[in-house]
């Protein structure tokens, strides 16, 4: 282990191994690690050697490839596309598990209990996020590293915050890019933590074989925040905090949850989503959450759903990346912001009806 950077505390340089003194993910701070720039200091690592670094399990390597998928330069999008054509064939050993809950309920807790047992059996764990925050602000959840001391020094373990800029479409596309080198490094299990109040859940459960929701006791799911579609897409529900004073109510709370479910479309035919109860603190109920994520996998690799599952999943993600892609070079294409406010203008007036206003931008995009 290297020593602690004198501006940083301890844990944070195995978040982001061989990146010195600069936070990536942090706003002012984007750095660019692989530079195309031959008047640029640090040495160009050429693709084929990043990717050799990456196969080899390299964390210096990772964390510079991680870099390159995430940045926003045009330039490094080729060069990323190109390490991952690389990589790709030696991906996809990892379990993919998401992890999402309102703010406080213990996700990054849990993860860190759960993590700490499987780095201890000898796995290599990766651990990333989404925050949705991120996507306006710039920022990162430092939470995942705070809550995570432990796991954070551990040499299994590997913990990347949520990429951040863009829209949720890029930091999507960052994420998913992220836990292909994870699988590329030779990581077993990875764990994507999001916080369940908006979008990124859905982003998040689109790129996982495992997705579970924690909550906290007591509050009901309008309480908590959490949207009814969001435990529909659950694989197994968790209410943490099973322990001291809101033990018990950790308890009631699992079978109203219980009784809740039966009423609710499993996601997965055969599938009854179960609720659970845990104390990320104590570790009680933890085993019962780890067998109920390789009960659920046996399930779906019994009935070739884990790999249709994941075939969907990357045929919809290309499909969603044309789609913003198509929206975003319409909308800023010169033909259209020419012609857009009028006819906007016109359609709300009520001078022409809307579809015939669509089929006259399109007609101009298409350049008629
Ligand atoms: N008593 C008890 N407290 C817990 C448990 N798990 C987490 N906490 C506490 O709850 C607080 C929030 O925990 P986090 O793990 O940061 O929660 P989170 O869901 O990751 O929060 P965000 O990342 O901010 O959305 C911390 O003070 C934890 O110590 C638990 O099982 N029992
Ligand atoms: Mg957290």
């Amino acid at each position: 282990m290297s020593t602690p950077h004198p501006d940083e505390p301890s844990h944070a340089l195995n978040v982001m191994p061989g990146v010195k003194g600069g936070h990536d993910g942090m706003p002012g701070h984007t750095r660019i690690v692989v530079p195309v720039s031959h008047h640029h200091r640090r040495r160009t690592v050429p693709v084929g050697e990043l990717a050799e670094g990456v196969l080899s399990g390299d964390r210096v390597m990772l964390a510079r490839a991680i870099t390159l998928v995430e940045s926003n330069a045009p330039a490094h999008f080729e060069q990323a596309q190109e390490l991952l054509t690389r990589i790709l064939p030696r991906t996809g050993g990892a379990i993919r598990v998401g992890i999402t809950g309102v703010p406080g309920a213990g996700k990054s807790t849990l993860i860190e209990a759960l993590g700490m047992t499987l780095v201890g059996e000898g796995k290599k764990l990766a651990v990333t996020a989404v925050d949705p925050s991120s996507i306006l602000t710039g920022g990162s959840i430092l939470g995942d590293k705070t809550r995570m001391e432990q796991l954070a020094a551990h040499p299994g373990a590997f913990i990347r915050p949520s990429p951040s800029g863009g829209a949720l479409g890029g930091v999507a596309r960052k994420t998913r890019e992220t836990i292909l080198l994870f699988e590329a490094a030779g990581y077993d299990v990875v764990f994507v933590e999001t916080v369940g109040v908006g979008q990124s859940e859905v982003t998040v459960r689109s790129m996982v074989d495992f997705f579970l929701l924690v909550l906290a006791p007591g509050a009901g799911d309008e309480l908590q925040g959490i949207k009814k579609g969001v435990v529909e897409l659950a694989d197994a529900v968790l209410i943490n905090k099973a322990d001291g004073a809101s033990r018990n109510l950790a308890l009631l709370s699992r079978a109203d949850y219980e009784r809740a479910l039966h009423y609710i479309q499993p996601s997965t035919d055969g599938w009854m989503t179960p609720a659970l109860a845990a104390s990320a603190t104590t570790g009680e109920g933890l085993p019962e959450l780890w067998a109920t994520v390789q009960g659920f996998l046996e399930h779906t690799r019994n009935r070739g759903f884990f790999e249709q599952r994941r075939r969907d999943q990357e045929r919809s993600w290309m499909r969603a990346m044309v789609e913003e892609q198509l929206k975003e070079r319409f909308f800023s294409h010169p033909r259209i912001q020419a012609l857009l406010p009028e006819l906007e203008q016109a359609v709300v007036e009520g001078r022409l009806p809307a579809a015939s206003a669509a089929t006259r931008l399109l007609r101009a995009f298409d350049g008629e």
